[in-house]
């Protein structure tokens, strides 16, 4: 480890600017990808369904693929990678980076649209800029499915219902035969505007809750 210590030091350096974290914080993130990636240069879909902490999340097939959706790197390409490297990683991880008490009201609203996007993202899975209601429905059906309490069909009538609710508040005059394309990223930010996300949004299932990282330590 103490061979390759400068080289990523500067690595870390260069990213320290792409992404918002700090030098420390870019070490402790890089050590755990060391650890998820069991050492390798990339990471691959089957080192995080290893997660155990992940295991029992209902979103978890979600939250792996936006580690590969290329939406989420800074180039906003469409589809997915097969690996992801370090950089990449990073940049995923940067939708969740904690306030400090230097974050300015100009960069608290840019961090919470990067998330409200990255939540977007995660429901919108062809990428067209729309939430359909058969994208909205596979959300809460896996949501859902967890419980065991509700089944396919209750997963269905929960969705429909909220999707009509959010249809008739966007277009206030849809009529009953009036087909509804989908919520778009503008009417998303919209419906979670009241939702206080800035700081909510941490990264549990890493084992590593990123509030933690506010001060720059390693929690453990
Ligand atoms: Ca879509």
């Amino acid at each position: 480890m103490g061979a390759t210590q400068t080289h990523s030091e500067y690595q870390y350096e260069n990213m320290v600017g792409k992404t918002g974290f700090s030098t420390e914080q870019i070490k402790n993130l890089h050590m755990r990808f060391q650890q998820l990636s069991g050492n390798e240069k990339t990471l691959r879909r089957e080192h995080l369904k290893n997660i155990p902490a992940l295991a029992n999340n209902p979103i978890k097939t979600e939250i792996i693929e936006a580690f590969f959706d290329k939406r989420n790197q800074l180039d906003n390409e469409l589809g997915s990678y097969e690996e992801i490297g370090f950089e990449e990683f990073l940049m995923v991880m940067s939708h969740f980076r904690p306030l400090s008490i230097k974050t300015s009201e100009e960069e608290r609203t840019a961090m919470r649209r990067q998330k409200v996007r990255f939540l977007f993202n995660m429901h919108d899975t062809d990428g067209d800029g729309k939430i359909t209601l058969e994208e909205y429905r596979k959300a809460v059906e896996e949501l859902l499915s967890e419980s065991g309490t509700i089944g396919q069909e209750g997963a269905r009538a929960i969705a429909d219902a909220a999707m009509l609710e959010v249809a008739s508040t966007n277009v206030p005059n849809l009529g009953p035969d009036d087909f509804y394309e989908g919520i778009t990223f503008e009417h998303f930010e919209e419906i979670l505007k009241d939702l206080e996300m800035e700081s909510r949004m941490h990264v549990r299932f890493l084992d590593m809750n990123t509030a933690n990282l506010r001060c720059g330590k390693t929690s453990s």
